[in-house]
């Protein structure tokens, strides 16, 4: 039998009893019943290979080359191998504007927001859907990770109907970092409640909605979160083409990258919600949306040196 390497969280190893593998959707994709039915019953689904792997490829190049133009990613840029030292204060200068350019390159934004994207996840809608302008690209290097929250205080202003689209843009193994979700998580009643009546509309500042979606789950180690809660801490290894799509009521994060070649991990997330719901929400929607804490692209991590965090 082959070892399952370990996989880390927050610099715990999960012990084996705690890990388990995210399930893979097996019936036709244009079933949009069958795809409800899962994302309501675990809260997610992961998708293998419905990406085109080319335009994946592509927008991983993409990314990488403005990263390595910073003096952050080595030759060749597709394997995402980081040299950890930047350059990009120094080359790019206004740093906002850099990861808004990053964030809108041309191949990335075909994946992102192309037709096939949004034609599958109409299908969790059950109508057309909308991808928000405004996406996450998170390269994380070595020793990063993403702490668990759930994503609905952050994108319910005024569409309540949000799924995550997760896309790993490249191969990410289980010890490069990649989502990790808190299996029924989207059962745990007493944290869900009093966000889901929560009125994002009227009271939505920063600070509001980065306690409700981080504050409890992080009131512990996941690790130990599991334990108390009788769960599992679910991931997989991922290649390009492959999708989870979540609802905003699945706690998840990320593993931490643990890659021993400086490998640097890369995913979009991008949020949609039904085409026929409004989009007045200028957090999310717009040429240059403000983003949940009002600094744009300019306040995400990925704005700053890789380096620096
Ligand atoms: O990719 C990650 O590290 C976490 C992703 C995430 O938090 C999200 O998609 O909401």
């Amino acid at each position: 039998m082959t070892a399952v390497p370990p996989a880390c969280v927050q610099q715990i190893e999960i012990p084996s009893n705690l890990r388990g593998t995210l399930c893979e959707y097996a019936d036709d994709i244009r079933d949009g019943a069958a795809l409800q039915r899962q994302v309501d019953a675990n809260g997610y689904v992961l998708l293998r290979g419905v990406l085109d792997q080319e335009q994946v490829v592509t927008a991983r190049k993409e990314v990488f080359a403005r990263l390595g133009e910073v003096g952050e990613i080595n030759e060749p840029v597709e394997h995402g191998i980081g040299t950890g030292t930047s350059c990009r204060r120094e080359v790019a200068g206004d740093l906002n504007a850099f990861w808004r350019d990053v964030s809108s390159g041309k191949a990335l934004r075909a994946v992102t927001h192309g037709p096939q994207l949004c034609t599958l996840l109409g299908r969790f809608f059950g109508e057309a859907a909308r991808p928000h302008d405004l996406i996450y690209l998170r390269p994380m290097s070595v020793g990063r990770a993403t702490r668990l929250h759930y994503d609905f205080p952050f994108f319910a202003g005024y569409s309540k109907r949000i799924y995550t689209a997760w896309i790993p843009l490249g191969e990410i193994d289980q010890s490069e970092g990649p989502l990790l979700i808190i299996e029924d998580s989207h059962k745990f009643m007493d944290w869900i409640e009093p966000i889901r009546s929560h009125d994002y509309q009227s009271d939505r500042e920063n600070e509001v909605v980065q306690r409700a979606a981080y504050e409890q789950p992080n009131s512990v180690d996941p690790v130990t979160l599991a334990e108390q809660r009788g769960v599992r801490l679910l991931s997989a290894d991922f290649q390009p083409g492959d999708l989870v799509v979540f609802s905003g009521f699945i706690l998840h994060g990320s593993l931490d990258n643990c890659s021993t070649i400086d490998r640097v991990r890369l995913s979009c997330d991008v949020r949609f919600q039904p085409a026929a719901d409004s989009t007045a929400d200028s957090r999310y929607f717009g040429t240059n949306p403000a983003g949940s804490a009002g600094g744009g692209y300019g306040a995400m991590k990925g704005a700053l040196p890789l380096n620096e965090i």
